[in-house]
């Protein structure tokens, strides 16, 4: 049978290689984001090899993750994988200089876009006694580096909630995965840096950053092994990095 997975954040980066490499092995997608021309062009693309969906929502409007999920037509109610993908830094500052407003939009978005989401996915998941949810976190959730503060915390918290999915679904057949990566270059360093290009270059000078598609064959890697296994918790670095902090640049 032909699996179904919802990924969220699907229009950049980690989630939408995700996509693509879920439809080159066949997995229907529920593609999700903000940016309807880009989910409608990725539909359009993926389309020629599987089946998708498109759902366009912010996901810290709880109504409309909520709404959207539940209206789901009869064939996509059953999501077999939940890649809790959707997720950016906002801003790199000391504690005492952050902008409050980039802190909430944090919590809003990584922490509390992704409670929701799940606990609209989860009930079928359970009543159907399988499932696999993927949440993305990050080296941010393992290690606190200076001026990270909110963003640290935000993926801490995944961390914690990650790992509570698991103690908690683990009685129902279904698996939990937290894919950890380093640094990855995507629209990631954009957006924490609101659009400023030079540096959001500089993040990944002299070294030879993860793409998102590396990152992609993790997650297609925890979702294609046999029925028994479950990979749990994975850090995955670039080569020059060994820490959140500890990174070889060249040049
Ligand atoms: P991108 O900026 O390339 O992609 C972020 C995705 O999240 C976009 O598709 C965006 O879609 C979606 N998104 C952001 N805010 C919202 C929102 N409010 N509602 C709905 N969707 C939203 O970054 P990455 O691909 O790098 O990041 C993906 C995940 O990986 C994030 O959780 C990030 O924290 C994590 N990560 C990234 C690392 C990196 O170095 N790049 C390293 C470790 C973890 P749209 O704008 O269309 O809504
Ligand atoms: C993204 C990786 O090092 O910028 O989560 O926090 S890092």
């Amino acid at each position: 049978m032909q699996k179904i997975a919802l990924i969220t954040g699907a229009t950049s980066g980690i989630g939408k290689a995700t996509a693509e490499i879920f439809a080159q092995h066949n997995i229907h997608i529920i593609l999700c984001g903000r940016r309807q021309e880009r989910l409608d062009e990725m539909a359009r693309q993926l389309g020629k090899s599987v089946k998708t969906l498109t759902l366009t929502f912010d996901v810290r409007d709880r109504d409309e993750v909520f709404k959207q999920i539940e209206r789901l037509p009869e064939a996509w109610k059953n999501i077999d994988i939940l890649v809790n993908n959707a997720g950016n830094a906002h801003g790199l500052a000391p504690t005492d200089k952050a902008d409050l407003a980039d802190w909430e939009a944090m919590i809003d978005i990584n922490v509390k876009g992704l409670m929701y989401v799940s606990k609209a996915v989860i009930p079928q998941m359970v009543e159907r006694k399988t499932g696999h949810i993927i949440n993305l976190g990050s080296i941010a959730g393992k290690e606190v580096y200076a001026n990270g503060n909110a963003y640290c915390a935000s993926k801490y918290a995944v961390d914690a909630l990650n790992t509570g999915m698991r103690l908690d679904l683990v009685q129902y057949g279904i698996k939990v995965t937290a894919i950890n990566p380093g640094l990855v270059e995507t629209e990631f360093s954009l957006v924490r840096f609101k659009g400023d290009e030079e540096k959001a270059k500089n993040v990944y000078k002299g070294i030879t950053p993860l793409t998102a598609a590396d990152v992609a064959e993790v997650i297609y890697f925890a979702v294609s092994r046999p029925a028994h296994v479950n990979i749990a918790d994975v850090i995955v670095f670039p080569t020059a990095q060994a820490s959140a902090t500890t990174v070889i640049r060249q040049g």
